[in-house]
């Protein structure tokens, strides 16, 4: 399902993705004040990652704040520090959250890596420690690492997929929704002006009929990009169904509404579309519903309905035409 939904999205598959990325070359801080024990850590890491040694508890925090590490290992038994401390304070920091944690511990420490875990360290070594389990254990936390990234990554971008309309890039109905759900409300006692626009591409069906629905597609994505063109970036455009797009705009009354309005009319009339297939490009007018909110509209709805309506009249009246 995974797969399928990275498909969909176009995103690639997290888990593949993260895999195929532990080749390695992770960054690796290593907290460490024994000289000889740091070398000899260092230089197993040394042959699949890149290790920065700081001695420091303090000046490691700072560093790993800054610096973006795949991996800290951190030794409990730091000359006059609780590496234990270290840890929780990279565990709490926004900047160091996510980078995973290995403590270095000795037999006697046991009751301190068990504190550690609980508060969310992610491993430990016993010392002395073994080469091959340093470099299994420092592995697996930065694959784990990496694989939450690339699923962090996938879930933003499908969260963003929800909410835009495949065909025109506008955003969608859902949006739309929300948003006006939340303009609505956020207006309050103060009830600033907000108009909607809904507007219908005139006999679209003949355009389908004559150029076929991929023509169709065309003029629909043409149509919708020059909408956009001529709204404000604080309107929402959202496609609201077949070929119909609606606008709201926040602060707007009745006349520059349907200023807006007509200026859009006109643009979509004052030059065909291009498609692909046909050999010249395809002329279109639109015809355009107007209508603002009223005091006693208890929701976006009301609002919208009115245009709706007025959409009706306008095409009634003639289309390629603005009626509030
Ligand atoms: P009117 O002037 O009354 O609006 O006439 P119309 O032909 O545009 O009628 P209407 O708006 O009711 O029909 C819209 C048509 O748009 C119906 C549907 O086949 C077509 N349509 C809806 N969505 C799409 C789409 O995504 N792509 C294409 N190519 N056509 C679509
Ligand atoms: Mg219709
Ligand atoms: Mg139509
Ligand atoms: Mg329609």
């Amino acid at each position: 399902q995974r797969a399928l939904a990275s498909r969909e999205f176009g995103i690639g598959d997290p888990l593949a993705l993260a895999t195929a990325e532990t080749g390695l070359d992770a960054r690796i801080l290593l907290v460490e004040d024994r000289p000889g024990s740091a070398e000899r850590l260092a230089g197993a890491l040394r042959q699949h990652h890149a290790v920065t040694i700081e001695p420091d508890p303090q000046a490691a925090l700072g560093l790993a704040a800054e610096a973006g590490f795949d991996l800290a290992l951190v030794s409990l038994d730091l000359d006059g520090f609780d590496g234990l401390r270290l840890c929780s304070q990279l565990r709490s920091l926004d900047r160091t959250r996510a980078m995973p944690l290995i403590m270095l511990a000795e037999e006697h420490d046991r009751a301190r890596v068990v504190r550690g875990l609980d508060f969310g360290v992610h491993d430990f070594l016993m010392r002395p420690v073994d080469r091959n389990e340093l470099l299994a254990r420092a592995r697996t936390q930065v694959k784990r690492k990496r694989f939450t990234e690339a699923l962090r990554g996938a879930m933003q971008a499908s969260l963003q997929m929800a909410v835009i309309d495949g065909l025109t890039g506008l955003h969608n109905r859902r949006y739309l929704d929300n948003h006006l759900g939340a303009l609505f409300a956020e207006a309050g006692a103060r009830r600033p002006a907000l108009a909607a626009l809904i507007l219908d591409i005139d006999h679209f069906k003949g355009i389908n009929d004559g150029y076929g629905h991929e023509a169709g597609d065309e003029v629909l994505r043409g149509f919708a990009e020059r909408v956009r063109q001529h709204t404000r970036p604080v309107d929402i455009v959202a496609r609201y169904g077949g070929e119909e797009i609606v606008v709201i705009l926040p602060e707007a009354g009745l006349a520059e509404a349907q200023i807006i309005a007509e200026r859009i009319r006109e643009r979509v009339e004052a030059a065909p579309f291009p498609v692909q297939r046909a050999t010249r490009s395809i002329p279109v007018t639109v015809s355009i519903g107007v209508a603002v909110r009223h005091a006693e509209d208890a929701e976006p709805g009301a609002m919208l309905k009115r245009a709706d309506l007025a959409l009706y009249r306008a095409k009634a009246a003639g289309r390629n035409r603005v009626e509030p």
